[in-house]
Order: C-alpha cells, then sequence, then structure tokens
C-alpha cells in the first residue's frame, strides 16, 4: 500500500521547485517512513538541479532530513515508530570501503544515493501512478514523509532530547563534513596550526571542531568579513580576507608553515596557495567541490622532501551513527554551536530559502515542515 505525502519537485535549471501531491512505497524490511519535520537546503542539491551531477529529473532532493519514525520494515533496528531520527547519505554496507566503516566512499555510492530510485532500481515515489525520482541520498526530505533506510538513519540520542529537530536536521552533511574532515580525516593534532579556506558551513563546522581539537592558531578565510566575523565567534583565532593578501599574512603569523590546510572552496588557485603553506608533515585536505576538469599541481620535490600529504575528503570520513552522535554530544555541551548558521524558513518558502543560500546570506538555510 502506498502513502500519500507532498514533495517539492525539481524539475531542472532555473525552473522553481513546486509542492506537489506525491505516493511512497510500501517499505521493505530495512527501510522506515518517516513525517519530516525540517531539512536543510545544502548546495549539492542546486548542484543536482542544475544538472551537475548525475541525478535523473524530475527528482525530489532534499538530504539533511530530521523527523518522527512512523513505521519501519521488519528488519530495522535503528530505530522504532516515534523516536526521533536525522538522516544522512546511504551506503551498501558490504563493499571494501563499508567494510572497513568509510562509507562515505562506498564503492555502490552511486545506485544508493544518487540513482532516483533503490540501489536494485525499484522506485520509491509515484505521481498520478508514474515513477517520480527521489530516494536522493536515501531520503529525498523535501517532502512531509519520506523512506528512510537502516543504513542513513540515526535515532536522536536521550541526551539530546531537548535539541528541537529543526535545529539537528542539518548535521548529516555539511557539518558531518567539516567537522569529520578535521577531527577523523586529517585528525588535527592539539596545538598545531590550522588554516581553513572558506567560511560556509562545511568552512564553519571545521573552525568550531578544530578548536575542539584544540588547534592553534585557527585561521579562517574567506571573501566576505560578515563570515569572517562569524568564523571568530566559533572559534577562529584570526580571520583573514582572502582579497587582502591572506596567504602573505598567514605566512607572517607562523612562518615555520601550517600542520593541516583545509580546503572549502574547490578553487584550484585556492588549494595550491594553501598547499604552499604547509609545513613538514602537513595536510592539505580538499572537501570542496571543484569543476570536474580541473588537476591541481604539486611541488613533487615538496611533497615528497616534506613527508606532506594532500588528502581527498568525502562527507568528513563519517561513519554516520557514532560521529553524528557524537556530534550532537558537543553541540550539547555548548562546543559545537552550528544554531549561529541556521536561517528558518516554512516548507512553502523553499525557493526562497534556495535563494539566501546562494546570495549568500543565510549559511544554511533549514525549512520547516511539520511541528514536531
Ligand atoms: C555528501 C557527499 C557524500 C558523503 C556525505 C556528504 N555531500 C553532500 O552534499
Ligand atoms: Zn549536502
Amino acid at each position: 500500500m502506498t502513502t500519500p505525502a507532498r514533495a517539492a519537485i525539481c524539475r531542472g535549471n532555473s525552473q522553481p521547485f513546486s509542492i506537489e501531491d506525491v505516493e511512497l512505497d510500501a517499505l521493505r524490511p530495512d527501510e522506515l517512513r518517516v513525517r519530516m519535520v525540517a531539512c536543510g537546503v545544502c548546495h549539492t542539491d542546486m548542484a543536482v538541479r542544475d544538472e551537475q551531477l548525475p541525478v535523473p529529473h524530475p527528482v525530489v532532493l532534499g538530504h539533511e532530513g530530521a523527523g518522527i519514525v512512523e513505521e519501519v520494515g521488519s528488519a530495522v533496528t535503528v530505530a522504532k515508530p516515534g523516536d526521533r531520527v536525522v538522516m544522512s547519505f546511504n551506503s551498501c554496507g558490504s563493499c571494501p570501503s563499508c567494510d572497513i566503516d568509510a562509507p562515505t566512499y562506498c564503492y555502490n555510492f552511486f545506485p544508493h544515493n544518487w540513482s532516483g530510485t533503490r540501489a536494485d532500481g525499484s522506485p520509491v515515489m509515484f505521481q498520478n501512478g508514474e515513477t517520480m525520482n527521489a530516494n536522493f541520498f536515501g531520503q529525498s526530505s523535501f517532502a512531509t514523509h519520506a523512506i528512510a533506510h537502516q543504513a542513513n538513519t540515526v535515532k536522536v540520542p536521550d541526551s539530546a532530547a531537548a535539541i528541537p529537530l529543526e535545529r539537528i536536521a542539518p548535521i548529516g552533511c555539511g557539518l558531518m563534513t567539516g567537522a569529520g574532515a578535521v577531527l577523523r580525516s586529517m585528525k588535527v593534532r592539539k596545538g598545531m596550526p590550522i588554516a581553513i579556506f572558506g567560511a560556509g558551513t562545511v568552512g564553519m563546522a571545521a573552525v568550531m571542531a578544530a578548536k575542539i581539537a584544540g588547534a592553534d592558531p585557527i585561521i579562517a578565510v574567506d571573501v566576505n568579513d560578515a563570515r569572517l566575523e562569524l568564523a571568530k565567534e566559533l572559534g577562529a583565532t584570526h580571520a583573514f580576507n582572502a582579497k587582502d593578501d591572506a596567504i602573505a599574512k598567514i605566512k607572517e603569523l607562523v612562518p615555520q608553515g601550517l600542520g593541516y590546510v583545509l580546503d572549502t572552496t574547490g578553487i584550484n588557485s585556492v588549494i595550491e596557495g594553501a598547499w604552499a603553506l604547509l609545513a613538514p608533515k602537513g595536510i592539505c585536505g580538499i572537501v570542496g567541490a571543484s569543476d570536474p576538469a580541473d588537476n591541481l599541481t604539486f611541488n613533487e620535490a615538496a611533497m615528497m622532501g616534506g613527508g606532506r600529504t594532500v588528502m581527498g575528503i568525502l562527507g568528513g570520513d563519517s561513519d554516520v551513527g557514532p560521529f553524528l552522535t557524537e556530534l550532537l554530544d558537543y553541540h550539547v555541551k555548548g562546543q559545537f554551536p552550528f544554531e549561529k548558521l541556521i536561517g528558518y524558513f516554512d516548507f512553502d518558502q523553499i525557493n526562497e530559502a534556495i535563494h539566501a543560500s546562494e546570495d549568500g546570506s543565510v549559511v544554511k538555510p533549514v525549512l520547516r515542515i511539520s511541528a514536531e
């Protein structure tokens, strides 16, 4: 039996999202149906809208959902009806990456997240009896209800019972990516200097995580002075405007070089400039989405001779359940105050929320979909 829902349909480049009636498929054993309370808006949603990623259209996007479980399949153990949950990306659970708890690098990432259907090709959503592309990141949370999976659903721990779901929603993507890049991928050491390029959701999460790790100094670089001010509030010890010779200022501040640089911009010249700031054994983490045609140039002798690393990072090497629970714990303790990034919009203002993300006026727009 199908379940009726309302979902924001994306029909491609430059067309506004439109909220329409759809039906969700009956649950498979490893699936949950979640009533959505809120969903964050991420740049990846826009990249798919603009056909920069190979997700079929029309499609229901949204991959930072949080809500209440309505029904679970027979094999679900992660949550039960009535539980508060947050969703992240999906993975197969049985490939060489999933075997080592590195599901962001799942060998079967595409069919589980971007194919528009379940990994076996069956549809999770219909409109007027026709298949609607959905199951985006194993959720499609720009909707009143979504089908999620055992692998991408996390029960909100009781210790976070007082934190509203509309705040928790975005934790499963950009926040996890920035924080994970620092804490899990690069494993930033206490007392070591770090520079973070780009002060969006990912960069701001990295700043907060660098403070948790005890990095020093923590240098934020961006072109937007308001964002740099916010980065300082969140833990940056220094903030430099990229238009104002930030590289020279970093060299002056840390002449021996940086232990870590993290690029969230995906801009070649920024990455190459950041790389050149590394001290021996330094790590240059790359998390920014770039033009697929781009190639980077690094000096081989500097890389080998200094034991320097260039590290590609996806999703902050998150293992989903344990890491999101750890981040919520930091939030409860006031060490991960990501609420300062959020601006709220009603579900039917989804196009305004996307606009606010694109014009930079809101770091992390979150849609309010239903009352908790
Ligand atoms: C994702 C990419 C795959 C792992 C989790 C985060 N980014 C989404 O915007
Ligand atoms: Zn995202």
